[in-house]
């Protein structure tokens, strides 16, 4: 089973997991994971370990959520304390004190408006929320003929029907019969031709936005609920939005009574230098959907914050009667709560949800020096989030890119890739020296494999 890797470093592998075939791993080639494993057995700071000692330096935040980088005290102590304290709390029809005490301090943190939180466990649980928030709160104003949702090409919004029905990934779509009904896509923003290693926000494409206008001429707004768009895509590549589009969507939705969703599943939480990408681009939605870093990763969770003028159109029947008929056993869980508020002190003492803003420039100056480097054709950022596009192999899309995260993970750094793309998003206490230290393996990947 461990054939393809160095004997010494199997055995201590096979060590530490025995078997591996009863786990089906999501989201990875399961045969090819399972010949050569890359596992991870400890975490600290910026640092990963794997099983037999080997220093992985973070260069994604685990996957986006690990903000505050890992293992951080406030944290670990707050879910320990917790777990003896009170396990669990049933959140339908009862509550724990903590879980309103997070909900007002999360609320300090958003753009104004946004006033109420509804708590899930993952990204993927938020939009689907979202997405429901949306249809019932136009039924319950008595325009239940908005049922349309809108989302856009290249977008990812997790793996739950709602999320992958206004997704715009082909690979997590096509397997899975029809989906939603009634949803429909505008274009996606990204245009090498025209914005190639941009620094921040691209000079070119806020027209893209008017794309709406074309979905309202076509299946008129009285039957559009919702829009959703990701302010910054990072799954898909790293889709920095074009200087003024966000802006022109809001005026679009806004002219038609359409909401508009902001996924801020990964900038939300200090990615891109500010608290959510709302006030970085000074474009406030009408719902907004987080997950990863609410928590740090720590516990699973996710929420979305609401506007008050959506939360009051549904509280207008009896008081007795229950106004949303949506919700997760493990909403509000002691535990994700705990680790949230954790979280949340520990990014106030350190200053984490701005220091992206901080150290944006260095990052900006480190990713743009592998412009001149084999096969790349675009490097683009914004806070702390960067994507370095390579020119695929003919034939082998996504191969690349595959191939630089393996030299990147065989050299002690860990990245994402997706397609063609390298993606890079550390935890928010990255140091100069880390930022060195990733561009230089990554600069040093690219020439090996050249
Ligand atoms: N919305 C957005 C914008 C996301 O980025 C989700 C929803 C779903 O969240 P959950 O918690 O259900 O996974 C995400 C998740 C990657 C990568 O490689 C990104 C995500 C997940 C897995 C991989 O970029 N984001």
């Amino acid at each position: 089973m461990y054939t393809e890797l160095d004997p010494k470093i199997a055995s201590h592998v096979a060590a530490s997991v025995g078997s591996m075939d009863a786990y089906w791993m999501p989201f990875t080639a399961n045969r090819q994971f399972k010949k050569a494993p890359r596992l991870l057995a400890k975490a600290k700071g910026m640092l990963y370990w794997t099983p037999e000692g080997r220093e992985i330096l973070d260069g994604v935040a685990g996957l986006w959520c690990v903000n505050a980088g890992h293992a951080r005290p406030r944290i670990v102590k707050a879910i320990a304390q917790q777990a003896e304290e009170m396990d669990y709390a049933p959140p339908f029809q009862m509550g724990h004190p903590k879980a309103f005490e997070l909900a007002e301090r999360l609320v300090q943190l958003t753009p104004p408006g946004l006033s109420k939180v509804f708590y899930t466990n993952s990204g993927s649980e938020s939009v689907d929320t979202a997405l429901k928030m949306a249809l019932a709160y136009h039924r319950a104003r008595g325009e239940g003929h908005r049922t349309r949702l809108i989302g856009r090409e290249r977008g990812y919004h997790g793996v739950n029907f709602g999320g992958i029905s206004v997704g715009g990934m082909v690979a997590n779509r096509k397997m899975f019969g029809t989906m939603l009904g009634g949803v429909d896509h505008i274009r996606h923003t990204h245009d090498l031709s025209k914005n190639a290693f941009s620094r921040g926000q691209p000079a070119h494409g806020a027209e893209l936005a008017d794309d709406l206008e074309r979905l309202v001429a076509l299946h008129d707004a009285s039957t559009i609920a919702a829009v959703i768009v990701e302010p910054v895509a990072g799954s898909t590549g790293v889709l920095i939005p074009p200087k003024g589009y966000l802006e022109r969507l809001r005026a679009i939705c806004d002219k038609h009574g359409i909401l508009l969703i902001f996924d801020e599943v990964i900038t939300g939480f200090g990615r891109l230098g500010s608290p959510f990408a709302a006030q970085h681009f000074g474009v406030t939605p009408d719902l907004m959907t987080v997950a990863k870093g609410i928590s740090n990763g720590c516990v699973p969770m996710g929420a979305v914050f609401a506007k008050q003028s959506i939360h009051d159109a549904f509280m207008n029947g009896p008081e007795n009667a229950i106004e949303f008929f949506h919700g997760y056993t493990y909403s509000a869980h002691p535990l994700a709560v705990a680790a949230s508020m954790g979280t949340l002190d520990t990014y106030a003492e350190e200053g984490l949800l701005t220091r992206g803003a901080e150290m944006a420039p260095y990052f900006e100056n480190a990713l743009h020096s592998l412009k001149d480097h084999p096969h790349v054709i675009d490097v683009r950022n914004i806070g702390l989030v960067g994507g370095i596009e390579l020119q695929p192999i003919p034939g082998s899309p996504g191969k690349r890119a595959f191939d630089t995260f393996l030299e990147c993970w065989n050299q002690g750094i860990l990245v994402r890739f997706t397609g063609d793309t390298i993606a890079l998003s550390p935890p928010l206490i990255i140091e100069k020296a880390h930022v060195d230290r990733l561009v230089g393996t990554l600069g040093a990947a690219l020439k090996k494999l050249a």
